[in-house]
């Protein structure tokens, strides 16, 4: 049997839903509950039956990366920081595990520092093996990914955001769809109004380079040209949205 061949869903949860962003090292419990709840619902209605789990770094990771000048762009050669930004995400990824498989969902981590790297610097691409993830999902788990240190060529360890893996893993696993979970409703436009359907990037470049409202996540501009790139349709919603998501219904902003 090869492993994984069923396309899996990949999604995403925004480290501003699960943690509290302005304290360090706090969960949201309420809405990461919540979020765990919804996938837990969704595996056990048969609505999904491969998944693949992203979460970000929200008061976690990014608290320790930004206390150490550590960021996409910017590397650090300093083992000290490199074990402070990992340690700080495998404990956000062990509470994620936990709430998922305390509802019954075969969650297991996989670590992106261990597998990942950057050959060509910063600006490279990502090289993320993904052997390892298409096994475990073949295998009947819940792969959960993280935003993460990663291995760069030239530039020590830099960091890898949650919405580059879903980039790479949706591409390298063939998915069905794509689901990015954060606390903004969709893409907005220059109104704040969710943009319902995203099928060419000029048609939406000048909303979305006006208005600050979609700048939450690194700039949803970028994320969006990724994700319009893709097979599979891609969906950027709020909390609020994840059931219907789940579900195969259509959620905040289609992209496809
Ligand atoms: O929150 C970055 O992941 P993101 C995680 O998806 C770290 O941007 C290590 C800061």
């Amino acid at each position: 049997a090869r492993a994984g061949s069923d396309p899996p869903v990949v999604l995403k949860l925004g480290g501003s839903l699960i943690t509290k962003k302005d304290r360090p090292e706090t969960l949201d419990e309420a809405s990461l509950d919540a979020a765990c709840d919804a996938v837990a619902d969704a595996l056990a209605a048969g609505d999904i039956d491969r998944l693949v789990v992203v979460h970000g770094g929200g008061s976690f990771g990014h608290h320790h990366a930004s206390e150490h000048g550590v960021s996409t762009t910017e590397g650090t050669r300093d083992a000290e920081a490199v074990a402070a930004i990992h340690g700080a995400m495998k404990r956000l990824n062990a509470r994620v595990l936990e709430r998922l498989r305390e509802r019954g969902v075969p969650a297991v981590p996989v670590h992106p520092l261990s597998l990942a790297a950057r050959a060509d610097g910063a600006d490279g691409d990502l090289d993320l093996p993904l052997g390892s993830t298409a096994t475990l999902l073949g295998e009947g788990f819940v792969p959960v990914l993280h935003g993460d240190g990663v291995a760069t060529a030239g530039d020590g360890v830099t960091v890898v955001s949650g919405d580059e893996l879903v980039v790479e893993l949706a591409t390298g696993l063939g998915a069905r769809r794509v689901g990015v979970c954060s606390t903004v409703p969709g893409v907005l436009d220059s109104d704040g109004e969710v943009i319902r359907e995203i099928d060419a990037f000029a048609a939406v470049a000048d909303a979305l380079g006006a208005s600050d409202a979609t700048d939450v996540s690194g700039g949803m501009a970028a994320k969006v040209r990724e994700l319009l790139g893709l097979d599979a349709p891609a969906y950027v919603f709020g909390g609020e949205d994840l059931v219907p998501f789940l579900r195969g219904e259509d959620a905040g902003t289609r992209i496809d």
